[in-house]
């Protein structure tokens, strides 16, 4: 059985979660392959709203095999703070949640340096969650790096005492001390926590999964732009977060992709510093905010907001080999009289692209747009993707003549029912 992989398309806050807490009863295995305590993927259900950040969003399912892979950067802090939530809402995540040995883990001191480096960037900052990504994927790509799987070793605390030593060196260098007395003490209690977990060699797991006809989703976190490699560099998070790091981050090979969901809302986001070229900073923008509860899920900042952008959205559906697009969201612009579609950017020289330029960031662009009738009434309560407003359909139409993609799903409200199938 091939492995379906689900990413955004965008800077993340697609609605990830959501979608994969309706595909997941369809599903056996759900895993995440990239990304750490940075991501919020948000579910909704029975009148409750779940933040889930490491933990994968099949967990409310009891016969879901869950699994942190090995491209995950792991918190133990805030894993077991997360345990212990889904705890006091009656599930027990120790019964279906597996934990790769070779994912990393994020120290203390990563923390201390995610801010450290952000305050040494000044106004050229990243506007990271500084939940420690950066250093902890630094470490990795160093060679210096712990991982889950150290933790059973009789050294650990050793090993942790070298690398911890090494940041010093880092922060002293900048002048700054770690400041991370407190936090010890917490995260190797929370490290005891996490050694009472099932940990895998998780790549073994999933491919005798995939052998044994089971069906496996893998969940992206953050979004096709902010990929490390094709993403608005510097200002991307620093994991694949395009299918190609779902190869990496769980063990599996490319022959078993099967269908990839290309996740995407209605209107755009960012949260964090970087080029967002539709973006709108008048009172349209601070309507979709408010409409759309546009606010970080793991850090409460407010995101910028503006029109959809289809040059990235074709970018993103190209590098990841979508197969099937997601329209979230809807519902945010239920009061808009008219809907705005960046079809392409215009350059500095006048010529019009619907290709990312080099220097996204720098170019002189203008986003051209083409304006499309708003549906001016509430969609939430609709049933039936074909019963959706005639302006809904002939967006929806537009974008997929423009994508070359069908859009199988539209949501139009945050809970698992407001989700239309085609
Ligand atoms: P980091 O923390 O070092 O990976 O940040 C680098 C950039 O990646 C962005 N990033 C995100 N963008 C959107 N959503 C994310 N998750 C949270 C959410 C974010 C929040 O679901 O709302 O609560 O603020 C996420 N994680 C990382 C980040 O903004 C930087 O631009
Ligand atoms: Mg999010």
């Amino acid at each position: 059985m091939p492995v379906d992989i689900l990413v955004g398309l965008q800077w993340g806050d697609e609605g990830k979660g959501k979608i994969v807490d309706v595909l997941a009863p369809q599903y056996d295995v759900v895993a995440r392959f990239q990304g750490g305590p940075n991501a919020g993927h948000t579910l909704e259900f029975e009148g409750t709203k779940h933040v889930l950040h490491q933990i994968p969003s099949g967990i409310f399912h009891e016969h879901i095999t869950n699994i942190i892979g090995n491209g995950v950067v792991l918190d133990p802090i805030v894993f077991r703070t997360e345990v212990e939530k889904l705890t006091a809402r009656g599930v027990d995540a120790t019964r279906n949640l597996y934990i790769s040995k070779k994912a990393q883990i994020i120290l203390p001191s990563h923390k201390s340096l995610d801010r450290i480096s952000e305050e040494a960037l000044g106004s050229s900052k990243i506007g990271s969650t500084q939940k420690g990504i950066g250093p902890a994927y630094q470490d990795k790509i160093g060679r210096s790096g712990l991982r889950v799987g150290d933790i059973l070793l009789p050294d650990f605390k050793e090993r942790y005492k070298t690398i911890v030593a090494k940041h010093q060196k880092i922060a002293s260098f900048y002048q700054k001390s770690l400041e991370i007395e407190e936090l010890e003490e917490q995260f190797f209690s929370a490290v005891d926590f996490l050694r009472t977990f099932t940990l895998v060699d998780s790549e073994y797991m999933i491919n005798q999964a995939i052998k044994d006809g089971k069906k496996i989703l893998a969940e992206g976190a953050q979004g096709s732009l902010l990929d490390i490699d094709f993403g608005t560099y510097p200002f991307v998070t620093s994991s694949n977060t395009l299918v190609a790091g779902a190869c990496t981050g769980l063990g599996i090979a490319p022959r078993h992709i099967g269908e990839v969901y290309g996740i995407f809302k209605a209107y755009c986001t960012r949260v964090g510093s970087g080029p967002f070229p539709t973006e709108l900073h008048d009172e349209v923008g601070e309507r979709i905010r408010k409409a759309g509860n546009e606010f970080g899920s793991t850090t409460g900042r407010p995101r910028r907001c503006g029109w959809i952008d289809l040059p990235s959205l074709k970018y993103a559906i190209m590098l990841n080999g979508v197969t099937q697009l997601n329209m979230m969201k809807a519902d945010v612009l239920d009061e808009f009289e008219e809907i705005q579609v960046c079809t392409h950017y215009k350059l500095a020289d006048g010529t019009l692209t619907d290709q990312l330029p080099h220097d996204l960031d720098k170019a002189d662009i203008t986003p051209v747009y083409k304006a499309m009738k708003g549906w001016g009434e509430e969609l939430r309560n609709y049933e039936g993707y074909q019963n959706l407003p005639q302006a809904v359909l002939d967006y929806v139409a537009f974008l997929e003549k423009e994508l070359e993609v069908s859009v199988n799903i539209i949501s139009v409200g945050p809970d698992r029912k407001s989700t239309l199938v085609k």
